[in-house]
């Protein structure tokens, strides 16, 4: 399934007086627009490869219809994302889900829809079949030393996987943790796993990072041995510079500050990136904004600002991936409207009065310093998302695009209305 350019123009020619009507409004207001255009257009948000599929619960999977089926599907579906919005230029994979068979022809497919392979993600939370050693407690802090030398195995497999492919990154997110009190020891844990990621790390050649990702709780409900982001930060202090944490929003505790966490980790040069998404109560994986967009406009707010700081080119130096997947929409529309929420949010940040801010902050004028942020945030900006996606050659209404040109029912029609995508 392509996304025919012609059908796309003629998509945006019936919305185009429309759109400059409203794009001229809100530029009108913009001091800066040309530099919040070109920085939207060079925003790229990597793709998970497991969010193309209607997402597991613990109680149920729905699939919808015309699910990818292979890895080569997956890269089809986000080549459709990527043509709507031309913000989509990156997979990440998720190994052995998606162990490709031939890394020339799936780079080749890649390269032919404009998409390069982002961090790659391994998997020491399942078993795998024929796998000599179990998970069930744990894999790189395990008391087993043949259960650590085997997750480790499977971490320097996937680096090799990822160097075929040109991915420069490893994600690795842990299970590791325990449910009971007493169950484990929390120093001897954190030592093995210490060590076991320094095995992994001695392995990354030297233009990778290692991304480590933490998480608060679940599937371990009493403590997990990479649980926030202090604990992240002093492992990969430990284990050297090309280590960095990843945020990923859904993995904190309720209430938690994270645009705080965000600009401290900035400020220590150890901020990975992100995996994106949204929640109201834990680890939810809903769509990004759906529930609380200041907070994405204020993490924002911070990236843009710690960011500029460091001289940091905003595109390329961070990790920006999506980390979300539910039972009820259409995977396809469902990361649409995520990128959406983050160009949204992005260009929010960008269009804040930082000179005026900072004088604000200066004085102690609390009022004031609220009243700029509120301003920028309130602003509906989404004009300037579509005008960035026009100029790049996707659609100024991406999943009113995908609606019309029946991406969905012809997918459908490809594949079957039973398929079912792996994933979590
Ligand atoms: C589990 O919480 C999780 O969502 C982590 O965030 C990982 O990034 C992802 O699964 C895939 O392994
Ligand atoms: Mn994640
Ligand atoms: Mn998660």
């Amino acid at each position: 399934m392509q996304v025919e350019k012609y059908k796309l123009d003629g998509f945006n020619n019936d919305l185009l007086a429309d759109h400059k009507r409203r794009f001229e409004f809100v530029a009108a207001d913009v001091a800066n627009v040309d530099d919040v255009l070109q920085k939207l257009e060079a925003f790229q948000i990597a793709i998970p490869s497991w969010a193309l599929g209607t997402g597991g619960t613990r109680f149920g999977r729905f699939s919808g219809g015309g699910e990818p089926r292979s890895l080569e599907e997956k890269i089809e579906d986000v080549g459709v994302l990527h043509a709507l919005n031309k913000s989509s230029g990156a997979i990440s994979l998720h190994i052995p889900w998606d162990i490709p068979q031939n890394h020339q022809a799936i780079k080749t497919l890649a390269a032919q829809h404009g998409l390069r392979f982002d961090a790659m993600n391994s998997n020491t939370f399942q078993d795998q079949a024929g796998a000599p050693e179990s998970y069930k407690f744990g894999s790189l802090q395990h008391i087993d030393k043949a259960v650590r030398d085997q997750a480790i195995a499977h971490n320097i497999e996937v680096i090799k996987q990822g160097i075929e492919l040109g991915s420069k990154s490893l994600t690795v997110w842990l299970a590791d943790g325990s449910s009971f009190p007493g169950q484990l020891n929390f120093r001897g844990a954190f030592e093995r796993t210490l060590d076991s990621l320094k095995q992994i790390y001695a392995a990354l050649p030297d233009d990778w990072k290692l991304y480590l990702e933490y998480k608060c709780y679940e599937p371990n409900f009493y403590s997990t041995t990479v649980a926030d982001w202090g604990q992240s930060l002093l492992y990969v202090t430990k284990l050297g510079p090309k280590a960095y944490t990843l945020v990923d929003l859904g993995h904190h505790l309720p209430n938690a500050n994270i645009e705080q966490i965000v600009s401290l980790l900035l400020m220590e040069g150890r901020l990975a990136g992100f995996h994106f998404n949204d929640s109201k109560y834990g680890d939810d994986d809903l769509t990004v904004g759906s529930i609380n967009p200041y907070q994405l406009f204020l993490i924002f707010n911070e990236l843009v600002e710690g960011m500029d700081a460091r001289g940091m080119n905003h595109a390329t130096d961070l990790g920006w991936m999506i980390d979300a997947s539910h039972n009820l929409k259409d995977p396809i529309e469902d990361l649409l409207q995520s990128i959406q929420a983050i160009q949204i949010a992005y260009a929010q940040a960008l269009i804040v009065d930082k000179e005026a801010l900072v004088a604000a902050q200066k004085v102690n004028d609390v009022a004031l310093a609220q009243e700029i942020l509120q301003k920028a945030y309130r602003t509906d900006v989404r004009a300037l998302v579509s005008e960035a996606s026009l100029r790049a050659g996707g659609a100024i209404d991406p999943i009113g695009a995908y609606r019309k040109l029946q991406v969905r029912e012809n997918l459908i029609k490809e594949r079957g209305a039973k398929t079912v995508a792996t994933g979590l």
